[in-house]
């Protein structure tokens, strides 16, 4: 092994949260939650299985009913949630990882099938996106989303406070703010899904108001060392698009940065899961404008995740897909043996088969 991979084996803090190992693995949507969206007993051991991670950043969780945009999504909203998560958490805990919870609203990416009845999806404008979305028929078009009031958006910002009070309860170690792929928060940075003309909507300051308010009252609820975020300034998933997306993330970076001891930023460079250059972007003007710890995404190898490590420019790796297949990822990218391949018919929703049954390679 060269020495620059060697540097991803070695520990590192991101804020308040102390990492054996600079690797790790992203949050991954699996469609297993029982009814009520309370996460499955199978999470236990998946989650488990993959804790020699430096961190698990856990899969996308509702913060609220309307928060939902998937079949089979868990939340972090109700008593059984909490008290099942605190399970997770603990089987992870026990072999020495990490985890922290990715705390989620899809604004208009959702279906009204799968939300309580009579609501629609909340969104920053009342524009439907070009996608889809997978219910109980399978893959659907979003449906059309109603513009959140102004008046409604201090108690959206509570729903964040709590779920992230929630997450610690749970015994989560931290949370991520997802403000990425064209949820709702990235739907009000962007000027391709925000046309409000109040506080919230216009300028670049306007735009950014809500990540700004929703990560300062997470912050402040958990603490900033135990708070991070996930953006991904130029990904084109879930209709997500902005004129001008360099100005629009520097700006988002630099206000988080004034959020004193903020644990990280996690990018997904380029298309979500796709093309890392589909659209140039100064990724280092980026991270040149946060003090704390920087975690890159998308499509990484060891060799590259060496490299970015001992540039300086990031912290740590996350690696997604990869750890589907490979639960032991941390020492099969040590040793450099070959990874297995994710059987993309199990990867959302199903039981054990193609969730908890991909063995380690010692095993
Ligand atoms: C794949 C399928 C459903 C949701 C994301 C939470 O893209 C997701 C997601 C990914 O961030």
């Amino acid at each position: 092994m060269n020495p620059a991979d060697a540097l991803l084996f070695t520990p590192t803090h991101l804020g308040d949260i102390a990492a054996a190992n600079r690797i790790a693995m992203a949050p991954l949507t699996r469609n297993r939650a029982l009814p009520d969206r309370v996460p499955s007993p199978l999470a236990i051991t998946y989650y488990r299985q993959r804790a020699s991670a430096g961190l698990i950043i856990a899969e996308a969780t509702q913060i609220s009913p309307l928060g939902q945009g998937y079949l089979d999504t868990p939340g972090i909203y109700s008593a059984e949630q909490v008290a099942a998560w605190k399970s997770i958490t603990d089987a992870v805990h026990a072999e020495g990882g990490r985890i922290v919870l990715q705390l989620w609203h899809v604004g208009r990416i959702s279906h009204t099938s799968l939300l309580p009845e009579g609501e629609v999806p909340v969104a920053p404008s009342a524009l439907r996106a070009n996608g889809k979305t997978f219910t109980a028929n399978g893959f659907e078009d979003v449906s059309t989303p109603r513009a959140l009031a102004l008046e409604e958006i201090p108690q959206l910002i509570e729903d964040y406070r709590v779920a992230a009070r929630n997450a610690i309860a749970a015994g989560f170690d931290g949370v991520e703010v997802h403000a990425a792929n064209g949820y709702l928060i990235d739907q009000f940075l962007r000027d391709g899904s925000n046309h409000r003309d109040d506080a919230y909507g216009g300028s670049i300051e306007n735009r950014t108001r809500l990540l700004f308010e929703v990560v300062s009252a997470v912050a402040e609820a958990i603490g900033a060392g135990r708070t991070g975020v996930r953006l991904s300034p130029v990904t084109p998933v879930n209709d997500a698009h902005d004129s001008n997306p360099q100005p629009l993330f520097n700006r988002a970076v630099e206000r988080l940065d004034t959020i004193d001891g903020l644990a990280f930023i996690h990018v997904i460079e380029g298309a979500t899961g796709g093309d890392r250059d589909n659209i140039p972007f100064d990724y280092p003007a980026l991270r040149a404008r946060f003090r704390g710890a920087w975690i890159a995404n998308n499509g990484y190898d060891a060799e590259r995740a060496g490299q970015a490590l001992a540039s300086g420019y990031a912290d740590m790796i996350a690696f997604g897909r990869p750890f589907i297949a490979n639960p032991d990822l941390v020492a099969r990218l040590r040793s450099g043996a070959p990874l297995a391949e994710l059987d993309p018919a199990t990867l959302y929703g199903g039981g054990e088969h193609g969730y908890i049954d991909y063995p380690a390679l010692d095993a």
